[in-house]
């Protein structure tokens, strides 16, 4: 491997495979890059990515105190020299732990200038670095986005702002973000709400808002066919901050926004572990409806706290967490577009401030997925957990089952059948079924 060396991370080490038994902590005990599991690599199943904003950009401050994180390679200017020099960085640790891809936020790369055009500039200068460094290192970009939130003229929101200029705005910084990632190559383009919500309904117009945000989404899948971008889009769903409600909730309620406006042949979803939280939903749930659509696009990688009312973005170190959406994956034979990865995006906690930190986060949180993976395999290979499922609902195949769902019978049909017989009831078995997992879990990890 070809390190990229930057002077001020050359004291890290690349982090190698050394097994379970190993007490290295800049080691992978489970995350074996080359290990087959279900006739796929654990590089292949896992699709790893690294996001720019918390890697590069995340000073780690919180509401009531300033940044802790320790960037030695960072001067802290609005320079491209200075936006060059992270950029090398990042690939640089990436290359250290084995992470095949990246995504990033148009203004976290390349910094905003005065005006659309000087940030426009700026933006196709780090295009090109970012090319190199791809070219160099053999990462791929998994998606690109435009921060649509960060500016004062989007306080009122992007696509869903009552001013149509800021509109404009959003939509000119979209083409830009989307031509970043055409050039680079990449595998997709996220949505995210932000500000594509309310704060307050004295002021506000849903109906208007949703049809707003609708057409930059429309004007976006023009503007991707038209440029040749073969890749995904996606939104992320989440249900509040920074706006009091978001209009891509959740998965549920973002489905029916894409189909209610026809597009949801164009744009799936990438769904993310604390969005669900905050949602009050599991990840388990917000998979399982996407995946039941043919939408489950992509995965952020992070997990909450449920304790907190607030995006934590921490590290997903959950084993339980990683299985379930590991099994999901495995059983829907992996993204539904087969362009998803999951994207790390995370953040270390403010109190893990030196550049090191950064090599343990990405360690546990590949560790975890790893293991889930394996967790995951082996809860289908034992197999009691599949054939329970399938005989509780095995009625269904009985010629009664097949007619209903036929559309072959009438309610006075089935009110006849009901008299015929009593349904046993029999039991869900949860607790059972709770500790087999735990059995085959951790036999298996
Ligand atoms: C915001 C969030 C973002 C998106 C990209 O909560 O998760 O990082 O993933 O804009
Ligand atoms: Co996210």
């Amino acid at each position: 491997m070809d390190l990229l060396t930057d002077p001020t991370i050359s004291h890290l080490p690349v982090v190698a495979f050394e097994g379970a038994k190993s007490t290295n902590p800049l080691a992978f005990h489970w995350y074996d890059a080359d290990r087959v599991v279900e006739g796929q690599s654990m590089r292949e199943h896992l699709n790893f990515a690294a996001c720019y904003w918390h890697t590069m950009r995340n000073a780690l401050s919180d509401p009531f105190g300033r940044g802790t994180a320790l960037m030695p390679w960072d001067d802290g200017s609005a320079s491209l020299d200075n936006a060059v020099r992270r950029a090398h960085v990042f690939f640089g640790l990436l290359q250290r732990l084995g992470i095949g891809a990246y995504c990033f936020h148009d203004h976290d790369v390349a910094p905003e200038g005065d005006s659309l055009a000087a940030s426009a500039a700026n933006l196709t200068h780090m295009t090109s670095v970012l090319s190199d460094l791809q070219e160099a290192t053999g990462i791929s970009l998994l998606w690109g986005t435009a921060c649509l939130f960060d500016h004062p003229r989007y306080a009122h929101g992007a696509a869903t702002s009552p001013d149509v200029q800021v509109f404009a705005h959003a939509a000119g910084q979209v083409r830009r973000a989307l031509d970043a990632t055409i050039a680079l190559n990449g595998r997709g383009y996220v949505f995210w709400g932000g500000r594509e919500g309310y704060t307050t309904l004295v002021n506000t117009d849903i109906g208007r808002e949703r049809a707003q945000y609708a057409q930059l989404l429309r004007l976006a899948v023009e503007h991707g066919d038209a440029h040749g971008f073969d890749g995904a889009f996606y939104i992320e769903p989440k249900p509040r901050e920074p706006s009091g409600h978001q209009y891509d909730f959740d998965v549920e309620s973002t489905l029916n926004f894409l189909r209610e406006y026809s597009l949801n042949d164009r744009i799936t979803l990438n769904i993310e572990t604390n969005h669900a939280t905050l949602a009050g939903k599991s990840m388990g749930h917000e998979l399982r409806v996407a995946a039941a659509a043919g939408m489950l696009g992509s995965i952020d990688a992070n997990m909450g706290d449920v304790h907190a009312g607030w995006d934590t973005d921490r590290f997903p170190t959950d084993l339980y967490l990683t299985t379930d959406i590991m099994l999901v994956l495995l059983e829907h034979g992996g993204f539904s577009n087969s362009k998803g990865g999951l994207n790390f995006d995370a953040k270390r906690r403010r109190e893990s401030m030196e550049p090191v930190d950064l090599l343990h986060a990405h360690i546990a949180g590949m560790d975890t997925f790893a293991r889930g993976l394996l967790a995951a395999a082996a809860i289908r290979a034992d197999g009691r957990l599949h054939a329970f499922v399938r005989e509780r609902y095995a009625s269904w195949s009985d010629p009664l089952g097949r007619r209903i769902m036929d559309g072959a019978v009438s309610l006075v049909d089935l009110e006849a059948q009901a008299a015929t017989s009593e349904p046993v009831v029999k039991s869900g078995r949860q607790e059972q079924l709770e500790a087999m997992l735990n059995d085959v879990m951790f036999a298996a990890t």
